[in-house]
């Protein structure tokens, strides 16, 4: 059997969780090392997703947490589709007990391509930001790649893109510009491809739910990850399409070509090139991916993910947690209305007094025989109409 030797730079993340779940149980696969990036969701969380994953397929992989700072100023995320734990319906534990080891991402990644010259395959599944690192470290690396299989770009522009705009390169567009800089031989699988040829329907969906523990495990993650902007319900299966490209390319069509990339907007275009350095899938035979995806599903029949009885306990804990939260910020929220309120007051009363002690100065301040006399405080707080007849008594007695 063919072995493929693979760093996996991911982003956990509903899509990239199918994709790693496939990666790990598939035999073709041996994956060296796996590098987590800030793309869908905060990097933390995708770490521990990652780690967590490990725990639950009892799987021992070195994961690395990558770098935090994007190489361009976009700070947009994912959240929406994955939430902030990343995961979907399904609620990862809080600690886990395979833990990121403590190096720096381009440092490990180098040592691999090192040990590895020429056979190791990068499978880029969120934003370039750790490859760009790599690369800028380690300039050398570009000659130890073999290859890259990358998800994302958008170099046809489709219905629903027409901008090409694909989030994987928009949210660092300038870390993209060294990956297209570096010559590597690339694979690109557009989004297009997960969400209009390789994705789940609702009835796969639920079928798969049926199938086995994992399918339950997928199911609970698929919760929030409804594709937006389609009329049909559906499930795009981004990430998994770039991995089994590796395994299955006859499933695929590809296109020689280069990409044009625009660094401000991360818009990506294709320049056909019999003599390019990208390959650039445009489409997939469905029928058969998806067969496939469903028989190797099935050939994890045997395994048992005791966790997912936790999860109604977990979810209770989330939901409970998320109302003291929201209790906790009401509270504070009123704490300051009222400190605003009554510092405005306080404030204002204090104005008034400064007012009403300048205006008393200066009425009450009289040269009389060359002294000068002040209006004590309890004569500022008198009634006008008796201050008038003091004021008469004064004149009077002058
Ligand atoms: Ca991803």
């Amino acid at each position: 059997m063919k072995k493929f030797k693979v760093i996996i730079d991911t982003d956990p993340g509903v899509d990239d969780t199918t994709g790693l779940v496939y990666a790990m149980h598939d035999p073709q696969f041996d994956i060296k090392l796996i590098t987590i990036s800030n793309g869908n969701i905060n990097i933390d969380n995708a770490t521990r997703n990652m780690c967590h994953l490990l725990d639950l397929f009892h799987k021992d992989i070195p994961v690395v947490k990558g770098y935090r700072k994007r190489l361009g100023d976009s700070k947009e995320d994912a959240i929406f589709l994955h939430t902030k734990e990343g995961l979907g319906g399904y609620i990862p534990p809080k600690t886990t007990t395979h833990q990121p080891l403590d190096v720096d991402a381009a440092d490990a990644v180098y040592e691999v391509l090192k040990a590895n010259p020429k056979e190791i395959t990068m499978i880029i599944l969120g934003t370039h930001t750790n490859f760009a690192n790599l690369l800028i470290k380690h300039p050398d690396a570009k000659d130890l790649v073999k290859q890259i299989v990358m998800e994302g770009g958008a170099p046809f522009g489709t219905k629903s893109d027409p901008n090409h705009n694909s989030f994987n390169i928009r949210t660092d567009a300038p870390a993209f510009k060294h990956t297209i800089d570096s010559k590597i031989p690339t694979t690109m699988v557009p989004s297009s491809i997960g969400r209009d040829c390789g994705h789940f329907t609702e009835e796969m969906v639920e079928e798969i739910k049926n199938m086995n523990d994992v399918g339950k495990f997928l199911n609970l993650t698929y919760q929030t990850y409804w594709e937006p902007n389609y009329p049909d319900r559906r499930i795009a299966n981004n990430d998994i399409c770039a991995i089994n490209l590796l395994t299955h390319p006859h499933l695929y069509k590809t296109k020689r070509a280069n990409i044009e990339l625009d660094v401000e907007t991360g818009k990506t275009t294709a320049i056909f090139t019999r003599k390019g350095t990208f390959k650039i899938a445009y489409g997939l035979r469905r029928k058969k991916f998806i067969k496939l995806l469903f028989k190797k599903l099935h050939e994890m029949d045997d395994i048992k993910i005791p966790e997912l009885a936790k999860q109604d306990e977990l979810r209770k804990e989330a939901e409970m947690e998320k109302e003291r939260k929201e209790l906790s910020a009401k509270v504070t929220a009123h704490k300051t209305k009222s400190k605003t309120k009554a510092e405005t007051k306080t404030s204002e009363t204090s104005k008034a007094k400064r007012t009403t002690k300048t205006a008393s100065a200066k009425t009450s301040t009289k040269k009389e025989n060359g002294t000068t006399t002040k209006t004590t405080a309890k004569q500022k707080a008198q009634s006008p109409a008796k201050k008038k007849t003091q004021t008469k008594n004064k004149k009077t007695e002058e």
